[in-house]
């Protein structure tokens, strides 16, 4: 097949799906105000179904994921105090330094192996206001856990956590971008997810298939605080009914649509976990994103111009598949609303061809 017309297959992420014709003709038909002086029906609409979804007082609709996690973080927190999360977290890998640069705050990091953190680990962290330590100021859970492959806290374990930040006196927030998936993988209401945590951030413009937006929720006093920083972070927006129109679609129809995601994200395991010298572990792929290890390497920024990851996604590409990496050694795929079945076929055709000694990984992992 020539590489120049087949249609490409973007598993990079699940942020790069475009709005259908549905959405964009709620969008075309929204009805606005100004937001800012609180006059948006439709985004009104929005922040009131998305709270009663996740079980919260009241909500706040943002431009994207990040500032909803920012804001939570500033309102948490006081400057030179710290943030107990875990080693690859979102807010601490990927959010800019933002919570250093808006906040004057910095991260306590938790590592593990499966992305998953401990309450144990998180008495250990903690550290009180006196003495030299910088104390704790918040306690951050992000589930799913996009660097560890999309992997789910189950509720008891998020109990776990709430109930040793609590037992510190801390408050604990929710990256909770991709709450849906794990509520989908867990057969439970994401509101079931969402209980218990001071704030909870989820995005729309993911699997829901929104092309923008997010929503911050917590109590009453809290969302009315989120509303003055968002302002102040320049993410008070004006007629943003045209963007809450798409946005309350993705959340009435986007959930039910992501356990096709799963399956999809499944069958590329399964073809990944068939290539010689290639480590993944198909218990952990529950959700939408594959994470794997394609060799061995030094060095680490997320986006490693060279490596195995790189050549691996290179290969892929020559097929017109599109993947995105963590570090030098690790590939990411993600499903989402815009990967049909077909186009799984096609990549798993392309990635069988890996294993054929033409295309064989040159970097790959020799034993391990
Ligand atoms: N994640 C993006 C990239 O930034 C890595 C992606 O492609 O997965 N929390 C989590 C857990 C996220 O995965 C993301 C986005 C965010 C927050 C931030 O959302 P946006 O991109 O809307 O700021």
């Amino acid at each position: 097949m020539n590489a120049t017309t087949r249609t490409t297959i973007d598993l990079r992420s699940d942020t790069v799906t475009r709005p259908d014709a549905a959405m964009r003709r709620a969008m075309a038909e929204a009805e606005v105000g100004d937001d800012v002086w609180g006059e948006d029906p439709t985004v009104a609409r929005l922040e009131s179904e998305a709270a009663a979804t996740l079980g919260l007082e009241a909500a706040l609709f943002v431009p994207s994921g990040t500032m909803g996690n920012q804001i939570a973080l500033h309102l948490h927190t006081r400057p030179g105090r710290e943030v107990i999360c875990e080693a690859t977290a979102h807010i601490y890998e990927f959010e800019m330094g933002a919570m250093a640069a808006l906040s004057g705050i910095v991260p306590r990091l938790l590592p593990t192996a499966d992305g998953l953190i401990t309450p144990v680990q998180v008495a250990a962290a903690f550290r009180p206001a006196a003495g030299f330590a910088t104390p704790t100021a918040l306690l951050a859970v992000e589930n799913t856990h996009n660097v560890a492959g999309g992997i789910v806290y189950d509720r008891q374990r998020l109990d776990e956590l709430i109930a040793a930040g609590r037992k510190l006196g801390l408050p604990v927030h929710l990256d909770g971008a991709r709450i849906f998936n794990a509520a989908v993988a867990l057969g439970t209401p994401a509101a079931e997810l969402a209980r218990g945590f001071d704030s909870v951030m989820f995005c729309l413009s993911k699997g829901l298939g929104a092309p923008v937006g997010s929503l911050l929720c917590g109590n009453r006093d809290f969302i009315a605080a989120a509303r003055n920083v968002r302002k102040m972070f320049g993410g008070g927006m004006r007629q943003s009914g045209v963007l809450a129109a798409a946005g309350l679609l993705a959340l009435r129809d986007g959930p039910g649509r992501l356990a096709a995601d799963h399956a999809r994200a499944r069958r590329l395991a399964e073809a990944v976990a068939a290539l010689p010298g290639v480590e993944i572990d198909l218990a952990r792929v529950r959700t939408n994103i594959l994470v794997f290890r394609v060799g061995r390497a030094t060095g680490g920024s997320l986006d490693e111009p060279v490596g195995p990851a790189r050549s691996f996604l290179d290969r892929l590409a020559k097929h017109g598949i599109l993947g995105s990496q963590f570090g030098a050694e690790k590939v990411r795929l993600v499903t989402h609303r815009d990967v049909s079945d077909q186009d799984v076929d096609r990549a798993v055709e392309a990635l069988a061809s890996f294993g054929s000694p033409a295309e064989a990984p040159r970097e790959a992992v020799a034993s391990s």
